[in-house]
C-alpha cells in the first residue's frame, strides 16, 4: 500500500496546479495501479503507476499514448460527438512520465469528473451509444499515421500465439494446477483451429491493419453521470496497429455479457442478443462505411474469438501462478476463465442469429 507522502512526492514531479491534498485508490482495471489525486485548488487528476512487467518499454508505451491522446484531442475539438480525450501532463523535468527512485513508472492524466463506468451493461440504449462511440473512435483515428505507433505488447491479440502459450504453460505446470482445470484446458484445445482464423486472414492481406484500441472492455468507456452519454475512451495503453475485429469482438465479450468477468455462478453468464444487436447497430452507424465486406462478415466470429482468447489468457495466468492479472483469490483467474468459456459456448449457439443481425 502506498503512503500519502509517497503520492505527494511523486505528484510534485508533474506540472500540476498545486500541492496534492488528498488521494483515493481506484480499483477498476486488472493491470495498472490508479489513484485519483486532488490539489489544493480543488483540481482533480488521475495518477497512474504503470505496470512495467506488462508494458516493458515505457518509451514506446508513452509515445503511443501521448501521440494518440494529442491527435484525438485535436479531432474532438472539431467534432460534435460530445466526447473528450485524455491528456498526459508533462513532468517538470520534461517528458510525460516519471521514474521514481524505486524504478516505478508514473504518469498523470486529466481526471474525467462526473462520470461513471460499468462492468456489466443492462441497457441496450447505453450499449448502442457505446457502439457509436467506439465506431467514432475508429473513424477519428482512420488518418492517424499508423507507422508512428510502436508495438507496445507484440502479438497482443494474436490468438494463435496466446493458444501456444497456454500449451507451454500447461506443459510446465509450475504450480501443479493443471489437474484442477482439465475441463477448461480441453475446452480450449477443442477450439485450436479457431485461434488461427483472423491472424491467417491478416497474414494473407485480406484484412486491413487499423489503429485499434485493443482493450474495448466496457469499463474502458466513461459515461457522463447526468446524461449517460459516452464521454471518454480510456485505457489507451494497448493502442496499436491491429484489426477492427479485435475491438468489436472485445466490446461484445465484455458488454453483451450478462454477468461480470469473475461471476462464480455460471448460470448467470450468457450473451444477450439484444445487447449484441444494440452494439452492432451503433457501431455500424459510425464505422460502417469504412468497413470492408470481409470485416463485416467476421464481426460475429470476432465476438467468439476474443472471448475465447480472453479465457485462454486467464487460464494461462492461472497455470503460471497469477503473474499477470491482478487477483484477489487463488482461483480468481480460473473463475474468470470459466465465465469466458461459458460465454463462448453461448455465443456458439447464437452465431447464426448474430450473423443475420450483422448483415443488417
Ligand atoms: C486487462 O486493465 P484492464 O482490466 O483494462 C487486459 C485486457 C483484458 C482485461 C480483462 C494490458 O485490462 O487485455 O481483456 O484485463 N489488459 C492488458 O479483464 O493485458
Ligand atoms: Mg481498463
Amino acid at each position: 500500500m502506498i503512503s500519502f507522502d509517497e503520492i505527494k512526492t511523486i505528484s510534485a514531479q508533474f506540472a500540476l496546479s498545486g500541492e496534492v491534498v488528498s488521494f483515493t485508490p481506484i480499483e477498476e482495471g486488472n493491470i495498472n495501479g490508479t489513484y485519483k489525486i486532488t490539489c489544493a485548488d480543488g483540481a482533480d487528476y488521475l495518477l497512474q503507476n504503470v505496470n512495467t512487467a506488462v508494458f516493458r518499454n515505457t518509451d514506446i508505451l508513452m509515445r503511443n499514448v501521448d501521440a494518440v491522446c494529442t491527435f484525438l484531442g485535436e479531432k474532438l475539438k472539431h467534432s460534435d460527438c460530445g466526447m473528450i480525450s485524455l491528456y498526459c501532463y508533462p513532468c517538470r523535468a520534461g517528458g510525460k512520465y516519471h521514474v521514481d527512485p524505486l524504478g516505478r513508472v508514473w504518469r498523470v492524466y486529466n481526471y474525467v469528473g462526473n462520470s461513471v463506468c460499468y462492468s456489466i451493461l443492462t441497457s441496450p440504449e447505453l450499449f448502442y451509444k457505446t457502439g457509436r462511440a467506439f465506431g467514432t473512435f475508429q473513424n477519428l483515428l482512420a488518418d492517424f499515421p499508423i507507422e508512428a505507433l510502436g508495438d507496445t505488447i507484440p502479438d497482443f491479440h494474436n490468438t494463435a500465439k496466446r493458444y501456444e502459450n497456454l500449451l507451454k504453460s500447461a506443459e510446465r505446470d509450475v504450480k501443479g494446477r493443471l489437474a484442477s482445470c482439465m475441463p477448461e484446458f480441453e475446452f480450449a484445445r477443442a477450439r485450436a483451429e479457431d485461434t488461427r482464423v483472423l491472424t491467417d486472414l491478416l497474414a494473407a492481406g485480406r484484412l486491413p491493419l487499423r489503429v485499434t484500441h485493443n482493450d474495448t472492455k466496457i469499463n474502458n468507456i466513461l459515461f457522463d453521470a447526468d446524461t449517460l452519454e459516452p464521454k471518454c475512451v480510456v485505457d489507451l495503453d494497448t493502442v496499436m496497429p491491429g484489426l477492427s475485429l479485435y475491438d468489436f469482438g472485445d466490446a461484445i465479450r465484455s458488454g453483451a455479457a450478462t454477468a461480470a468477468e469473475d461471476e462464480t455462478d455460471l448460470a448467470k453468464m450468457s450473451m444477450s442478443l439484444e445487447l449484441y444487436e444494440a452494439y452492432t447497430k451503433g457501431y455500424l452507424s459510425t464505422a460502417g462505411e469504412s468497413l470492408t465486406d470481409l470485416e463485416r462478415e467476421y464481426l460475429p466470429f470476432s465476438a467468439k474469438l476474443l472471448t475465447l482468447e480472453c479465457g485462454i489468457r486467464f487460464l494461462t495466468d492461472y497455470l503460471d501462478g497469477d503473474v499477470y492479472f491482478k487477483t484477489k483469490r487463488p482461483d480468481h483467474n480460473l473463475i474468470r476463465c470459466r465465465t469466458q468459456f461459458k460465454l463462448v459456448e453461448d455465443i456458439e449457439s447464437k452465431l447464426d442469429r448474430m450473423k443475420e443481425i450483422a448483415r443488417g
